[in-house]
């Protein structure tokens, strides 16, 4: 499958850089195309200056607002974001139709942190300019929520993240939600290490893309997953997953088949990877409320049978009973049995839903101070009402 990739603001710039580093990948690794456009929109001129693989030319790293803001951003103010996207949206849609390659393209993979003030305004904006310029090309927005400590400090980000969600969710093909504090459970060394976490969290995504645009036969599975595939998995709030298990120890020489690696055994590490897919999962969320559901299994080619890749099927029917499931193999050259999951059409998501409650009961404070602010300015005018003007 092949994404245009546009990301929007901070962390959406950065994380879409990383798809550029995964495109440049896959041509060097495999010979292949994933990305054939990737783009960088902010209203902060430093911030684009700071990627590294997206091409570094105007059409390329997009500023919006310049005059507005400076090029110094909007300060989480998401609704200034939203109104910069409306006015400035023409210069993304005509980058994306200048891209040479754009007609290669499967669909659209839009960017941004829910949290933050240009990402989050623009990101339902484009989607809804994209949805009404390119009607027959699925729009898929990846939305980063916000860390546990960002939530507790700045209501803003709880706000911010709320209307985000609420105005992307209905203009989106597919949500998928990525949640930032899932990634410090185990390693809270990565609190401060973005950079490692945009890496774990465009990594999936990989093998996903790549296995339906392999050219040699020795790579292509007995059941290719391809952009039909996912196009048909791919609907409203989504998860994502990746999971690895080791599959020959220390590269020693094989011995023969019947001596040790049988058939359970390879079940065994197949599942051990789903598991991990399954726990490791962009965002908490109950695989029994998903209505549709893709997994692909990446394993040596000796590895890998139909009989594995019908037992995983067997395993996810277990925990995911009322979705769709469609699935595919990838040999692939590395010791690695990889279990690449997504659980789609989800009916619930818990942190959405709080999101949600919490910022309906802030719209009153906010407005609160918003009209405090506006008697304060208004008594200091009146104070000053007999002072001649200079203008
Ligand atoms: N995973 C990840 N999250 C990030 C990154 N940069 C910022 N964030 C998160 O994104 C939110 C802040 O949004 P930003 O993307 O910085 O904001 P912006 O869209 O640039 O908007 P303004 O700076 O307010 O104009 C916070 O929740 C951060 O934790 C990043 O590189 N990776
Ligand atoms: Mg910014």
């Amino acid at each position: 499958m092949k994404l245009m990739v546009v990301g929007f603001g901070q962390c959406g710039g950065r994380i879409a850089d990383q798809f550029a580093r995964l495109n440049k990948r896959a041509r060097g690794h495999r010979g292949i195309e994933i990305t054939p456009g990737v783009f960088a929109v902010n209203t902060d001129a430093a911030d684009l200056t700071g990627l590294s693989f997206i091409r570094s030319d105007f059409r390329h790293r997009i500023l919006i607002g310049g005059r507005k803001t400076g090029g110094h951003g909007v300060g989480k103010i998401n609704e200034l974001g939203a109104e910069i996207a409306k006015a400035d949206g023409d210069k993304v849609i005509d980058a994306i139709r200048g891209a040479k390659r754009f007609y290669e393209s499967d669909a659209f993979l839009l960017i941004a942190s829910a949290a933050g003030g240009t990402g989050s305004g623009a990101l339902p904006v484009i989607t809804q300019l994209i949805k009404e310029r390119y009607v027959d090309k699925p729009v898929y927005d990846l939305v980063v929520l916000p860390f546990e400590h960002e939530e507790s400090t700045e209501e803003r980000a709880v706000y911010n993240s709320a209307l985000c969600l609420r105005s992307v969710n209905p203009v989106a093909d597919a949500v998928i939600l990525v949640d930032n504090q899932r990634y410090i459970r185990k390693d809270s060394s990565l609190r401060s290490n973005l950079a490692k976490i945009n890496e774990l969290i465009a990594e999936p995504f990989y093998d996903l893309l790549c296995a339906g645009e392999e050219k040699k036969a020795k790579y292509i599975g007995a059941k290719t997953v391809d952009a039909g595939d996912i196009m048909q998995t791919m609907t409203g709030w989504t998860a994502i997953g990746y999971g690895k298990s080791q599959v020959r120890m220390f590269n020693l020489p094989l011995p023969r088949k019947s001596d040790f690696r049988s058939k359970s055994g390879e079940i065994h590490k197949g599942i051990q990877a789903m598991d991990e897919a399954m726990s490791e999962l962009s965002i908490n969320c109950n695989p029994a409320d998903a209505s549709r559901a893709l997994y692909l299994l990446s394993a040596p080619h000796k590895e890998m049978n139909m009989d594995l890749v019908k037992e995983l099927g067997d395993y996810l029917r277990g925990m995911a009973p009322k979705a769709t499931i469609r699935n595919g193999d990838y040999p692939r050259e590395r010791a690695l049995a990889e279990v690449t999951l997504i659980l789609s059409g989800l009916s619930d998501v818990e942190k959405v839903r709080e999101y949600y409650s919490k910022s309906t009961s802030l719209i009153p404070e906010f407005k609160k101070r918003q009209e405090e602010v506006e008697d304060r300015l208004k008594s200091m005018e009146e104070v000053g009402k007999d002072l001649p003007s200079l203008l």
